[in-house]
């Protein structure tokens, strides 16, 4: 048990992928277990999930990203403080899967992500046609994607609940704990005034 007062350690999980993927779908099935109906994000969202690794109490804050063209140039400013990448693929939409990828692939190439863990999720498992988990792995070509780091891929849908405990069970086995929570550092403060000013218009 930690001390009276004090906080528990942090986690800075980044949700991204590309609009329509299921991102915010996800966080509120997985904050609320509830199926909210979701409009493409402008701006994020963020949720605090308080859980346990190992047995000590830890927070993890899930920041959802909205993944149309004009936010992808913002993912970038929440690259410093993630302790992992969750990308979700909406494995029903063969023909952006080739753009799904371009955009994991630019995000991981990021020097502050790098070597941190990625948790793939295989969105939209219920609809008919969609790809699997390992055909997902294959065709992206994951394993060179994710060389030199961590990796897994979890079939999940966010609509009916399948999966989703899975994968934030994985995200919490998976997850580097920051040396330093709870600082959010300052280009991270900058983007988010400014999303949270541009929403307001
Ligand atoms: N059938 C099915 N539909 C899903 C699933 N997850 C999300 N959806 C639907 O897909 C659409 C997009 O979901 P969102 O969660 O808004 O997608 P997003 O990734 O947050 O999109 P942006 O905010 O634009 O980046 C919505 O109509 C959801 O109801 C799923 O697992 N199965
Ligand atoms: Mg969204």
């Amino acid at each position: 048990m930690g001390l009276r007062g004090s906080k528990p350690p942090e986690a800075h999980v980044l949700l991204l992928g590309l609009d329509n993927a299921g991102k915010s779908t996800l966080l509120y099935k997985l904050k609320h277990n509830a199926s909210v109906s979701t409009v493409p994000t402008i701006g994020f969202n963020v949720e605090t999930i308080d859980t346990k690794k190992k047995g000590k109490n830890i927070a993890v804050i899930l920041w959802d990203v909205g993944g149309q063209g004009s936010m992808r140039e913002h993912w970038r400013s929440f690259h410093p403080d993630a302790a992992a990448v969750v990308f979700v693929v909406d494995s029903a939409d063969q023909e952006r899967l080739g753009e799904a990828r371009r955009e994991l692939e630019k995000t991981l190439t990021s020097e502050p992500l790098s070597g941190l863990p990625l948790i793939l999720i295989a969105n939209k498992q219920d609809v008919h046609g969609a790809l699997t988990a390992t055909e997902m792995k294959d065709k992206i070509n994951l394993k060179k994607v994710c060389s030199g780091r961590d990796w897994f891929v979890q079939p999940c849908s966010a609509s009916t609940g399948f999966g989703v405990e899975d994968a934030f069970k994985r995200v919490v086995q998976m997850v580097k704990l920051s040396s330093e929570p709870g600082a959010m550092k300052e280009n991270i403060k900058d983007t988010v005034h400014y999303l949270k000013a541009s929403s307001r218009h």
